[in-house]
């Protein structure tokens, strides 16, 4: 079949509507089929450029463009599916207001007029007394520029509401990353084939990260090693050459370790070290106190994985061989996240990696981007000195009254691309400010969520496949565009259309309030900065994407964005901040060695990462996948399992002092003994018990970057009553 590609004018005039979209794909084809290009908006480093196929009004196709460099014609599983996401029976497609009790999920249709009067009354009302009371709640539903957070932070801004700490996911990260490599910046996507080692760690790519396994195993043909650093035998750990299951939290640690045998067997690049480095005679003495055999018992892995991790590492280097680590998050999600990334991310200058273009470590390449942030979100409008509200602790928070260390109490929350009641930590906290009569809450959603039951009013918000978008990304080096392939689905709106709308409502006259989602899209990026000088958004738009103008091997003669210009083993900014300036152990808020009393009680560690059919908890209202995924499960080890009598595929029950939840029993060695695993995040009404994994993670922070400790909670598993 023919196709002609077109752009989102082309695509927007053919008007499908609801019944139209739902009705006519059982009609006779009228018109021929078009392709639209589009952009994975999902909160996944891969950041694909899409080809829609749209037939009528209606995409029938959603595919990878083959010719993006680094999506190569492939889409993950749940992509795949899109069609089925975007014309899902249970898509919200009007303005509905809630009749039932909070969380009961009972709601009555109203008009788009009614749910804008309303939200602009009672929100008008707050802001007029006590902005700061309002309080916006997002994170990266999509991914969008333009859909995530331009006109609703010039709208939140303006108002003088209080500002978000958008830490749920990375922050612990990046920070240490910083304090290390200056910015976030590192191996570029495209270069990762022609390594000879890869540690993979804290990642499981072939869930979460496919496009950069496609190159793994590109490098894997040419004779490149894989190793995987994981407490879990996740899918990737498995296909890996090697796997060291190292107990959660303990990265740290490993990273001393290998810096201990590097500096102790010579196996450093003197040279690089000498000309690109702060502190290392600091590096070397903090070292030379992890020896293997403290590193190993730290980490609960063998004095032969830590010596043998660190010769291949270093003599790889030494030959002149790139080496590369993909550093990923499964190592944050615990109290001393930021430092183990930090450790991690010295590792490269200490054995000269960064000379190759294949050599070094990659994090996220969302530093490489300059987004042109004040144009889309405008802080210059802030009114006032607004307070930060940590999105992590929103449990707390939302149930703290006004007091002169916290300021005014939570009045009103705005939510828009987040789930927070399936994925916030310590969801019973989380629940119980969710039920509070006075909070007024608002939800911009695809979907009647765990979060939407708790709304008073929801407002239908347009897919990727409805609405424009400009995209960076975090795992490769393109801008990206998004035109809209169909007309909003039922009364759906786009979340900068909304803002406009309520903007409008509310009286705010700034003609920033006027501009269009496609003129805020042209905006996305700085068009003066050297990495996007030929940015423009009408070529982009047509083209799909366009490449940051960036160097191959970014640190190779150093030039790293640090305070002194170097990859900085010692810190001066990190005792400023009151941290150790150089590379330090911090052990979990929980675990057997750190904490022995409550492991008494909770014994087993529990980690929660991402499972391949879910995007978070996007898709799993998806029928066919979270037909791939089953139900709530729990792996545990053999050993583990027979001391309490479970046997595999009995309902177990989780719990610690913060609260339960059930899960299927799945006994395997994947898990560490001591260790269990619930691949998450699930909504929690699909759950047979109405609970997830959150119930039992706490709100404890990390050691920097104020970020969540998902994998740092202890647990008990007993058989679950009958
Ligand atoms: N299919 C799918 N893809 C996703 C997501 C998803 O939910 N599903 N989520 C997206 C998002 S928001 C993000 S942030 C990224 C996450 O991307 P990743 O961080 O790569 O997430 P995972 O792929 O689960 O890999 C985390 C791995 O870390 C391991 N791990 C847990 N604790 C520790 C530890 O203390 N040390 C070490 N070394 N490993 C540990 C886990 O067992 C798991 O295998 O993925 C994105 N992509
Ligand atoms: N236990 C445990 N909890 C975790 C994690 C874990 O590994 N374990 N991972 C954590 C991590 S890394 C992250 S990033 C967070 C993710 O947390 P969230 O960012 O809340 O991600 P999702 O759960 O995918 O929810 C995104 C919601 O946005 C909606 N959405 C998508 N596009 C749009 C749009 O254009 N407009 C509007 N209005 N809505 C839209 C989707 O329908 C979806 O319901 O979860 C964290 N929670
Ligand atoms: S979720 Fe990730 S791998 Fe899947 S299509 Fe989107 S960007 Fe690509
Ligand atoms: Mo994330």
């Amino acid at each position: 079949m023919t196709t002609t590609l077109v752009t989102t004018s082309q695509a927007t005039t053919s008007q499908a509507t609801t019944s139209q979209a739902t009705t006519s794909q059982a009609t006779p084809s009228q018109a021929t089929p078009t392709q639209v290009r589009a952009t994975c908006p999902h909160d996944c480093p891969d950041t694909c450029a899409l080809l829609i196929t749209v037939q009528d009004g209606v995409a029938t196709e959603v595919k990878g463009d083959p010719e993006h460099p680094t999506t190569a014609g492939v889409l993950c599983t749940k992509v795949a599916r899109y069609t089925e996401r975007t014309y899902h029976p249970e898509r919200l497609l009007h303005p509905l207001r809630r009749v039932g009790k909070k969380g009961e999920g009972r709601f009555e249709r109203i008009s788009w007029d009614q749910a804008l009067d309303e939200i602009a009354t009672r929100l008008g009302a707050i802001a007029a007394r006590t902005p700061q009371a309002v309080l916006p709640y997002s994170y990266a539903g999509t991914m969008g520029l333009v859909q995530g957070d331009s006109m609703s932070m010039r709208f939140f801004h303006h108002m003088g509401a209080s500002l978000l700490d958008r830490t749920i996911c990375a922050t612990a990260g990046f920070t240490g990353y910083k304090y290390t490599i200056g910015a976030t910046i590192g191996t570029d996507l495209e270069q990762f084939q022609n390594a000879k080692l890869i540690i993979i760690w804290g990642g499981n790519p072939i869930a979460s990260n496919l496009h950069f396994w496609m190159r793994a195993q590109e490098a894997k043909r040419h004779g490149a090693r894989l190793i995987a650093i994981d407490p879990y035998r996740s899918l990737t750990a498995e296909k890996c050459h090697q796997h060291i299951a190292l107990l959660p939290g303990t990265d740290a640690a490993l990273a001393l370790g290998l810096m201990h045998v590097l500096v102790n067997e010579n196996l450093t690049d003197a040279a690089y070290i000498a000309e690109h480095t702060l502190g290392f005679a600091q590096l070397a003495e903090r070292a030379a106190e992890w020896t293997p055999e403290r590193t190993a018992e730290t980490c609960g892995i063998s004095v032969d994985e830590v010596v043998g991790l660190a010769r291949e590492y270093g003599a790889t280097a030494r030959r002149g061989e790139p080496v590369a680590i993909r550093v990923n998050y499964g190592v944050q999600r615990v109290h001393g996240g930021g430092m183990a990334v930090r450790n991690i991310s010295c590792l490269p200058a200490l054995v000269g990696a960064w000379r190759h273009a294949a050599g070094g470590i990659q994090l996220s390449a969302s530093g490489g981007f300059p987004v042109n942030r004040a144009g889309l979100q405008r802080p210059d409008l802030i009114k006032g000195a607004p307070r930060t509200i940590n999105m992590s602790t929103i449990g707390d928070d939302l149930l703290r009254d006004s007091s002169p260390g916290f300021g005014p109490k939570i009045e009103a929350l705005v939510i828009y691309n987040s789930n927070p009641v399936a994925v916030a930590p310590e969801s019973g906290v989380v629940k119980r400010g969710f039920e509070r009569e006075d909070l007024f809450t608002v939800v911009l959603e695809h979907f009647q969520t765990d979060t939407a039951d708790y709304a008073d009013i929801v407002l239908p918000a347009t897919t990727q496949l409805e609405h424009v978008d400009a995209h960076s990304a975090y795992g490769h080096l393109y801008m990206m565009a998004n035109n809209a392939a169909i007309a909003p689905l039922g009364e759906a709106k786009s979340n900068a259309e909304i803002f406009r709308l309520l903007a409008a409502r509310m009286g705010y006259d700034d003609p920033c309030f006027k501009e269009s989602d496609e003129q805020l899209a042209a905006q996305a990026f700085d068009n003066k900065h050297v990495r996007a000088v030929h940015f423009d958004w009408d070529s982009l738009k047509r083209r799909g994407w366009q490449k940051l103008n960036m160097q191959d091997a970014p640190f190779a003669e150093g030039g790293f964005p640090t305070p002194s210009g170097k990859c900085e083993f010692y810190s001066a900014s990190m005792l400023a901040d009151g941290l150790d300036p150089v590379p330090a152990y911090i052990a979990p808020h929980e675990s057997v060695a750190s904490n022995p009393a409550l492991a008494a009680r909770y014994p087993l560690a529990m980690i929660s990462p991402p499972a391949r059919n879910f995007l978070n908890s996007t898709f799993v209202n998806v029928q066919s996948l979270r037909a791939g995924e089953g139900e709530p499960h729990l792996d545990i080890h053999p050993d583990d399992s027979a001391a309490r009598g479970i046997a595999n595929g009995e309902m177990v029950r989780i719990f610690n002092d913060r609260g339960s939840f059930v899960a299927r029993a799945r006994v395997t060695p994947k898990a560490r003994a001591g260790l269990v695993v619930g691949l998450s995040v699930w909504w929690k009404k699909l759950a047979s018990d109405g609970k997830n994994a959150n119930e039992v993670t706490s709100q404890r922070l990390t050691d920097m970057g104020r970020a969540p400790t998902f994998y740092d909670t202890l647990v008990q598993v007993e058989k679950a009553a009958a």
